[in-house]
């Protein structure tokens, strides 16, 4: 296994220095520093958030994210990795594993944040950092910071995932498929919100503080809050319905994935298994060529299908499309990109020089604005919510059967959310099999 990572990874480090080279070139520079950055104290206190590194370093070193480290990528060089390992006897210092990253870098241990300077190539060459902290690559004397056509370039590239990238994204979502299944059992069980997420977090093995983002966790009509992570602590009279947005985390890269479930069979039980196929028929029509936007259009058109058949609202499939009732169920994007980022970047960039697709007028939450190609990574997530903001918008009209939707008020709404990499000639799920396993 190490083995095969280590491949993996130096294949995915000659890519990145091919990828860097060229957007160095054309931006004339010589070398590109990336500091990963420092901890942040929570306000008059000495206790400190939890870190998480530069993106873009991370994107390069496979470690623990540790604080005042720095990559110096120099064309024709291998990339220097300053690592910062003070003499602390009051926390300890973070480690260098034998690791199958390792080998890829030439690491300086530094022991004082100063001494990363020691490590900046010498003078006369043109460099640009990457930093969080502006003012510190100043008064280093690297006077081009987060330059925006270096910043443009690289997130372009970022949606096109290496093998390696794509591989932990699988692994990702095994972790995924297991803790969400912890869950359900969990829910079926009677747990609270609080116990159901303390198992998630159990079966991923993840601290709350390593997940990609604070995870949903919601029992009822709680579930129409589309990001609700308030944990209720006792349980509910009735447990009708259960919603979990939780992903996790594996060598920095992401799974975001999303479950509805119900406590028995009947009409909102129906709505899931009819939204489950809605979700695996539109994922069996991605492929490359296909505009995202559109396939986020085509996944209206199927939610009016459900809103006509159900009999939630009145009249046909096409006609609730048209008359836009669908906004009221579905008011969110149908996915975004994944990696390193739960929502990665570049779902609206349409150029390497950082064109701005801007919001779409009429889906203005949908964070991905791209034709589809290989290597492209992101969710697909259709949600059919029962909202009462939203709702209440369309109080006394008469093509909404008030009497079901009140039926259904108490079930919250649901989504089902699933990973896809774009292949040469169609896309692969990686978060069906990843479930499929578990048996
Ligand atoms: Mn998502």
């Amino acid at each position: 296994m190490t083995n095969r990572w280590k491949e993996l990874f130096s294949d995915h480090i000659e890519q990145l220095t091919e990828r860097y080279t060229t957007i160095l070139g054309s931006c004339e520079l010589d070398a590109l520093i990336i500091h990963s950055g420092a901890e942040k104290s929570r306000y008059l206190d000495n206790k400190i958030y939890p870190f998480w590194a530069h993106t873009h370093f991370r994107q390069w070193v496979a470690a623990e994210s540790n604080a005042h480290c720095l990559l110096v990528i120099r064309p024709g060089h291998k990339p220097i990795l300053g690592w910062y390992q003070p003499r602390d006897y009051w926390h300890a210092p973070a480690q260098i594993p034998d690791d199958y990253w390792v080998d890829s870098f030439a690491i300086e241990v530094i022991r004082t944040p100063d001494q990363l300077q020691n490590l900046l190539p010498e003078e006369g060459l043109r460099i640009a950092a990457l930093a969080e902290d502006e003012a510190l690559m100043q008064s280093w004397g690297v006077t081009v910071v987060n330059p925006e056509k270096v910043m443009h370039a690289l997130n372009w590239h970022r949606a096109y995932k290496t093998t390696y990238e794509q591989e932990l994204i699988r692994e990702a979502n095994k972790i995924a498929a297991k803790a969400h299944s912890a869950a359900e059992k969990a829910f079926h069980n009677g747990d609270t919100e609080l116990q159901i997420l303390l198992k998630y977090l159990q079966a991923a093995d993840h601290r709350e503080c390593e997940l990609p983002f604070p995870a949903t966790v919601v029992l009822n009509e709680r579930a129409s809050t589309l990001h609700c992570s308030g944990y209720k602590r006792v349980p509910d009279e009735e447990a009708r319905s259960f919603l979990i947005d939780a992903g996790t985390t594996y060598r920095h890269y992401i799974a975001d994935v999303t479950r509805t479930y119900a406590a028995k069979p009947g009409i909102f039980a129906d709505l899931i298994a009819r939204m489950d196929k809605e979700l695996l028929d539109i994922i069996s029509t991605l492929k490359p060529g296909v505009h995202y936007t559109d396939v986020h259009i085509d996944m209206h058109r199927r939610i009016a299908g459900m809103l006509s058949d159900f009999g939630i609202v009145k009249g046909s499939a096409e006609e609730i499309f048209e008359k836009k009732y669908t906004h009221t169920f579905f008011p969110h994007g149908l996915g975004h990109f994944i990696g390193i980022n739960t929502h990665d970047v570049a779902g609206w960039q349409l150029d390497c020089e950082g064109t701005d697709a801007g919001k779409h007028p009429e889906h203005p939450f949908l964070r991905l604005q791209r034709v589809l190609e290989p290597g492209m990574m992101f969710t697909v997530e259709p949600g059919l919510y029962f909202i009462e903001t939203l709702l209440a918008e369309q109080e006394g009209n008469k093509d909404f059967n008030w009497n079901l939707i009140n039926q259904l008020r108490p079930y919250g709404g649901i989504r089902i959310e699933d990973n896809i990499l774009i292949t040469e000639d169609g896309y692969e799920n990686l978060t069906r099999p990843a479930f499929a396993r578990l048996g």
